[in-house]
């Protein structure tokens, strides 16, 4: 190997013993609803809704003492089909495939059909109707670009007569298999290409 490659292939083996460590997967958003507090996820409807509810929900959980829950109490005479939601920024740190699991239900609808929606960035993920029983669901977010992101849950049904119309979530979780570098070997490689640019300029000086 000539001289000059040397400092390149340590500070790539740096790199790459770093991304081994962290090959076991990496949590980069989770939400148990265990804090007591949901006032961390913002609220969005349909037009058609005037008192959208997200808040915690501690009577019907997946795991636990808390759980998310999306609805909107339709007054007698009905507000048709309607949705409400709510959503979260989290931080894909490199560009990878992502994956992301929950625990999810909605509830019977005399007439209508009542669902569960997720969405990433805007894009619904799916639409399920799920009455009285949590599920478990798995999601690939497939190609996400490195940056911030949007996750949102909610509750969509098809036509809101009169009664509570919901959704319920728990155990919210956003893991990617990639390699995710750490600080600190961020600076192991800038300090080892500092050193190929360092013996690149000698070089040229000589
Ligand atoms: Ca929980």
């Amino acid at each position: 190997m000539p001289l000059s490659l040397r400092p390149l292939a340590a500070a790539t083996l740096a790199l790459t013993l770093a991304a081994t460590a962290q090959a076991s997967g990496t949590t980069v958003f989770a939400d148990s609803f265990e804090d007591g507090s949901v006032a961390d996820w913002s609220i969005s409807k349909t037009n058609n809704i005037t008192v959208p509810q997200v808040i915690l929900r501690t009577d019907s959980v997946a795991s636990g003492n808390g759980a998310l829950w999306t609805f909107f109490d339709a007054p007698g005479g009905g507000t048709g089909a309607g949705t409400v939601r709510a959503s979260h920024a989290f931080n894909a740190p490199v560009a990878a495939d992502y994956t992301l699991t929950l625990w999810a239900r909605s509830a019977p609808c005399s007439g209508c059909v009542m669902s569960y929606q997720v969405l990433v960035d805007g894009n619904l993920l799916t639409t399920t109707h799920a009455p009285n029983a949590f599920e478990s669901r798995s999601f690939l977010l497939t190609s996400l670009s490195a940056g911030e992101h949007t996750l949102t849950l909610g509750m969509h049904t098809t036509g809101a007569s009169s009664g509570r119309f919901q959704a319920t979530f728990d155990d919210v979780r956003i893991t990617t298999l990639a390699p995710v570098p750490e600080p600190a070997s961020i600076a192991l490689l800038l300090a080892g290409l500092g050193v190929v640019g360092a013996t690149a300029r000698r070089r040229a000086a000589a």
